[in-house]
């Protein structure tokens, strides 16, 4: 029970996390592919250790991600899916006292991860796969619904809006009433527009600038913007360098009343959430 905490929380299976201060989501890839750490943490013992320094860095939640989403990226066949991420989930469990998150759209990830330690999953498809809103109503978690055009391996292709706002903004709307009507508890849901997926730099920017739109709909707002080309393409820089543009469009999300950024560079990201959260009084 929540019953120590006021204001809104997110009951992350039965562990509440309260948002009454945004919150950082480390990223942590198990990916051989994955497309800024280039499979650097490939390694259990690897990363158990960059979990444990997110957590170090003032990270809320660790983001274990088994297939990566980004433009192009390939699926991974399910069994090599619960091989990458169970083990670290059951790793972490015994080293973080944090939800544990796991970035999957899977209903039988989802199962096991929950089963090893997870609280949270985190649905680039927004429980639109068979059995996905039955699995996370009976396992009691929180979700992530995110928005996606297409799928990732060509979602990059052409993108295509009438207005992408109000599309994204319908879209989560309609699987939010989905979880609900699904049995999945509204303190267990999150919104995420999805940054980067199936979205021109344009349509991105226009999300970033409404996203007052999005906290209207009257749940949680997640972001993912770390490192990703709409950062890239407007300053130049490759993945490697896109700290400081990450980190302000982190700022102008939460200025707008995101509640939860999803990062790599954790410390710099919670300095600059500190900072936006003081102005905002
Ligand atoms: C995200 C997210 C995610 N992003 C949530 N989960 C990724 N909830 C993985 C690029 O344009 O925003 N929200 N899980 C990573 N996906 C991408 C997409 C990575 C686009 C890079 C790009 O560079």
């Amino acid at each position: 029970m929540a019953a120590a905490l006021h204001g809104p929380t997110l009951d992350c299976g039965g562990r509440p996390l309260s948002l009454n201060r945004p919150r950082v989501m480390g990223v942590l890839n198990v990916t051989p592919d994955s497309f800024s750490d280039g499979g650097a943490f490939l390694g259990r013992d690897q990363a158990i250790r960059h979990a444990v320094e997110m957590v170090g860095d003032g990270a809320d939640i660790i983001d274990v991600g088994g297939e990566s989403s980004r433009p192009g990226a390939d699926p991974v066949p399910l069994e090599e899916e619960l091989e990458r991420v169970i083990p670290v989930v059951e790793a972490l469990r015994g080293e973080l006292d944090c939800p544990i998150s796991v970035d999957t759209y899977k209903p039988e990830v989802a199962r096991e991860a929950v089963a090893a330690g997870a609280g949270l999953i985190n649905d680039i498809r927004a429980l639109q796969e068979p059995g996905a809103v039955q699995a996370i109503a009976e396992l009691g978690v929180a979700v992530c619904l995110m928005h996606m055009q297409g799928r990732p391996r060509t979602m990059q292709e052409a993108p295509a809006y009438d207005d992408v706002v109000e599309e994204v903004a319908g879209f989560l709307d309609e699987r939010r009433r989905a979880a609900l009507d699904g049995g999945v508890a509204a303190e267990r849901i999150v919104l995420d527009p999805g940054f980067g997926f199936g979205k021109t730099v344009e349509h991105n920017y226009a999300i970033l600038r409404s996203l007052p739109r999005l906290t209207a709909l009257g749940a949680p707002i997640l972001v993912g913007m770390s490192r990703k080309s709409m950062v890239g393409k407007v300053t130049g820089r490759g993945a490697g360098e896109r700290l400081a543009g990450s980190v302000a469009a982190a700022s102008l999300a939460v200025w707008q009343g995101a509640q939860i950024v999803r990062a790599h560079d954790v410390g710099a990201t919670v300095d600059a959430i500190r900072v936006v959260q003081a102005a905002r009084g």
